[in-house]
């Protein structure tokens, strides 16, 4: 049962790396069919996109999607995303070196209206300049993601499960930052066919 204490997830799901014979379109299909199995509540899932790997030239393009899921209220950010590190697992995720092709990545963007690990940790990570963005990774979990706003390949995704999530720090709707953003970097975001084909 949904309650009012419940709230909406949005996960990234992306993928550039086969795993055995499925490609990066079907282990996200599976990837989304595990998380409706882990007690939340799928809200909604996104077309699935084909992405150019960023940094560019780092790998194969990506397949990314994005889910909107209803977390039960005694859930925690950090057990989500354990959660998460399970189904990356199951489909044979090895975390390797930080810009790795992937079989599957599921990140956790958006956790209701929290900030982690605090105002100052997330402005910390947002704000880091460019040059360092490609060096440091942060230990700890980031919410919202900090380079949320800056991804077309998240944001895309993001408009079609919850377009009028605000964003607690910066105020602006997914799809006011998705404006923001030049129209080089949104088009390079291609909706899949939806038919069955791989
Ligand atoms: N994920 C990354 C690195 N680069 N590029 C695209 N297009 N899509 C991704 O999901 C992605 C990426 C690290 O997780
Ligand atoms: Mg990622
Ligand atoms: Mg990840």
């Amino acid at each position: 049962m949904t309650t009012l204490e419940d709230r909406i997830a949005v996960v990234a799901l992306g993928s550039n790396q086969d795993f055995g014979q499925f490609s990066p379109k079907e282990i996200l299909f599976q990837a989304i069919d595990c998380l409706a199995t882990l007690g939340l509540q799928l809200m909604g899932v996104s077309r699935l996109y084909h992405t150019p790997c960023f940094p560019a030239g780092a790998g194969p393009d990506y397949v990314n999607a994005a889910a909107a899921l209803v977390v039960p209220a005694a859930m925690t950010a950090p057990q989500l995303l354990a959660a998460l590190h399970q189904v990356e697992a199951q489909f044979g995720r090895a975390r390797t070196t930080r810009w790795a092709g992937r079989t599957l990545d599921l990140d956790l963007i958006a956790f209701g209206e929290e900030v982690a690990p605090d105002l100052a940790g997330f402005r910390h990570w947002q704000q880091l300049p460019p040059e360092a963005q490609s060096k440091l990774a942060p230990a700890e979990l980031i919410l919202p993601h900090p380079r949320l706003q800056d991804r077309a390949f998240v944001l895309v995704p993001m408009a079609d499960v919850a377009p009028d999530w605000r964003h607690p720090v910066l105020g602006l709707t997914v799809v006011q930052m998705l404006a923001d953003l030049p129209d080089a970097a949104r088009v390079e975001v291609v909706a899949l066919a939806s038919d069955a084909s791989v």
